[in-house]
């Protein structure tokens, strides 16, 4: 790390002084490392393997790579549960291969930003090993430790302190044998909950933090980081219809002190430092008004954060495996919430997929017969909303959803769990259980990158640690890249268009034709310049109201669409257009 990359950039526009900051045309592309690329034949994605790519990344155009945990970590949620956060996994490589990721990415004008995940620990952290030790331990206070229940004895039925249901199946509490209390875990039982009330827990993670940005990453997507202060209290939660466990959401989510939190951090890591950083705070729940509050850049808290709302819309009342399909007016009067609101203060980030969500193409196109076209749409669609776009490894190759038979098919720990608890106290019928965790787990996403059509997709020489989804065959980037309808290619296009457009990155957003069923259509507009942007969400042709398809055509996903030869009273199956209806500055079809 040279010295001038940590030191404050006087030059950088600042947004709390006016003016766009550098990520309002930033794209992000964020690696699962376990499953990018595995250069050394163990079966598992590693650093190796992500420099061997990093031209690959750079030719797509991306300015930040994000990278999912790559720190030293029993794995039982594949890196999210760390027992060391100044190591790197032996099964990634080593501190010297990172630095020289580091240095490979910037060398390439590409930034990198580190997860950071500090709502809990892994349980074999030494931090929760000494505090396990004795109620006495100097860490004790470092998690969340409470008795039994009053009245029932420790390890009976309901002797849990509250009735809070885990992320992951079974309560949010476990006894730990040793010193008769239980200790919290918002997600598995191997990812203990840290406890922000107390000062060193927060100083010894600032000090972190601090360190590896003196190391020389760009800036943190921060874990579930609106969980990390709860109500101390820790009250019981209203138990859901049919559920077996009560929410304890109101008593975390967005907690009492969570701003002080950030502006702490803020003050204690990132004051001083170069405006080249960034940062992301992952946000499950998180309001329109929270986000504003999050991110408005004078309350010097976060950059943007990542919201929930858009990938909770096809969630039946029974939640995630309660699959019910999108309806597209949802994510019309969603989106253009989220759009409206943080229109002149605050930041959006745009995402579709990630490492926790079934591929967009499947969960939301035509993984079959239009593939190509649905993939393109959607990544159109949500490249020219205002905020910053995430892709995710996989997604620019139009990677699909995965045909698992059965259930010794699957790793996620969510999908593993949530099978045993519903086939068991739950009593359901496990061929329903197994149809609905086929279109929502978490390992869809999480497949080897197909990167050729050669064994295992070109990703392992060795034995994949999860199968390689079996149309590699036919979808993988050697072959994309070279299509005519290359979905790459369109990411490419997107890219390009952003930093090139300051109608893309700055435009003011209007939604149009708000109830129409299948066409989403809205307009970006910014110093004179307007771009109309319409997509038809469907396998079917659709007349276009209002003259909307007129306009110079400066990006579509039907090759034709700017050579004057489409009709522009109409659009093809899945198609869309970005059209300028003022003067074109550039051509990018
Ligand atoms: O996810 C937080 C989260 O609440 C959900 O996305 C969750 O993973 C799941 O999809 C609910 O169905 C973050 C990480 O992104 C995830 O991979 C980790 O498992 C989790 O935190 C715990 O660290």
């Amino acid at each position: 790390m040279s010295a001038d990359q940590t030191a404050p950039d006087e030059t950088a526009p600042d947004p709390v002084q006016g003016g766009p900051a550098w990520w309002t045309s930033a794209i992000v592309y964020q690696i699962y490392p376990r499953s990018f690329a595995d250069s050394d034949g163990d079966g598992v994605g590693d650093l190796g393997g992500i420099i061997g790519k990093l031209d690959y990344l750079a030719e797509l155009g991306v300015d930040v790579l994000w990278l999912s945990p790559v720190y030293q970590s029993p794995h039982y949620d594949n890196g999210y549960d760390i027992s060391d956060y100044r190591q790197i996994d032996p099964v990634f490589g080593t501190l010297e291969q990172f630095s020289d990721l580091l240095a490979g990415a910037h060398h390439r004008g590409m930034k990198l930003v580190m997860d950071l995940v500090v709502n809990h620990t892994s349980h074999e952290h030494e931090w929760f090993k000494e505090a396990s030790s004795s109620v006495t331990s100097p860490k004790r206070d470092w998690y969340w430790w409470r008795e039994p229940r009053e009245g029932f004895d420790a390890g009976a039925p309901g002797a849990e302190p509250t009735n809070w249901g885990a992320a992951f199946s079974g309560p949010a509490w476990t006894l730990d044998p040793h010193t008769g209390q239980y200790y919290l875990h918002l997600f598995a039982a191997q990812q203990p909950d840290l406890n922000w009330e107390n000062p060193e827990v927060r100083s010894a993670i600032y000090d972190m933090m601090n360190w590896w940005l003196d190391l020389g990453v760009d800036g943190f997507r921060m874990d579930v980081i609106n969980y990390i202060s709860k109500d101390p209290t820790l009250p019981d939660g209203v138990v859901p219809p049919g559920g077996l466990w009560g929410d304890g959401g109101p008593h975390f989510i967005s907690g009492p002190r969570i701003h002080d939190y950030l502006q702490e951090m803020h003050r204690e890591v990132f004051t001083g430092r170069s405006a080249d950083l960034i940062t992301v705070g992952e946000m499950p729940g998180a309001t329109v008004k929270e986000a504003l509050l999050f991110t408005d850049p004078v309350r010097r808290e976060l950059d943007m954060i990542f919201q929930f709302e858009h990938v909770e819309l096809d969630y039946g009342p029974g939640g995630k495996w309660d699959y019910r399909g999108l309806n597209l007016a949802d994510l019309k009067t969603s989106w253009t919430r989220w759009q409206h609101g943080l229109a002149t203060t605050g930041w959006n980030s745009l995402y579709l997929n990630n490492h926790d969500q079934p591929r967009l193409v499947s969960r939301f196109g035509d993984d079959a017969g239009l593939r190509y076209e649905s993939a393109t749409l959607w990544a159109t669609l949500l490249h020219l909303h205002r905020g910053t776009p995430y892709i995710y490894q996989g997604e620019e190759l139009g990677m699909t959803n995965v045909p698992f038979a059965s259930i010794e098919d699957f790793s996620d720990l969510e999908s593993v769990n949530y099978f045993a608890e519903a086939t068991t106290v739950l009593g359901m019928d496990p061929e329903e259980v197994l149809a609905s965790i086929r279109i929502m787990s978490r390992d869809n996403a999480r497949t080897p990158v197909q990167w050729s059509g050669e064994a295992h997709a070109g990703f392992t020489t060795g034995e994949p640690w999860l199968s390689v989804n079996p149309n590699y065959l036919s979808i993988n980037a050697e072959a994309d890249r070279v299509a005519e309808k290359s979905i790459y290619s369109h990411y490419q296009r997107l890219i390009r268009l952003r930093h090139e457009s300051a109608a893309v990155r700055l435009g003011e957003f209007t939604l149009l034709e708000a109830d129409h069923p299948t066409l989403y259509a809205f307009t970006r507009s910014h110093d004179g310049e307007t771009l109309t942007v319409v997509g038809n969400v469907s396998g079917e042709k659709l007349a276009l109201p209002n003259g909307l398809g007129h306009g110079e055509c400066l990006l579509g996903n039907y090759r034709d669409a700017g050579a004057g030869k489409s009709d522009p009273g109409w659009l093809r199956p899945w198609e869309a257009r970005v059209l300028s209806t003022s003067p074109a500055v550039h051509e990018f079809v």
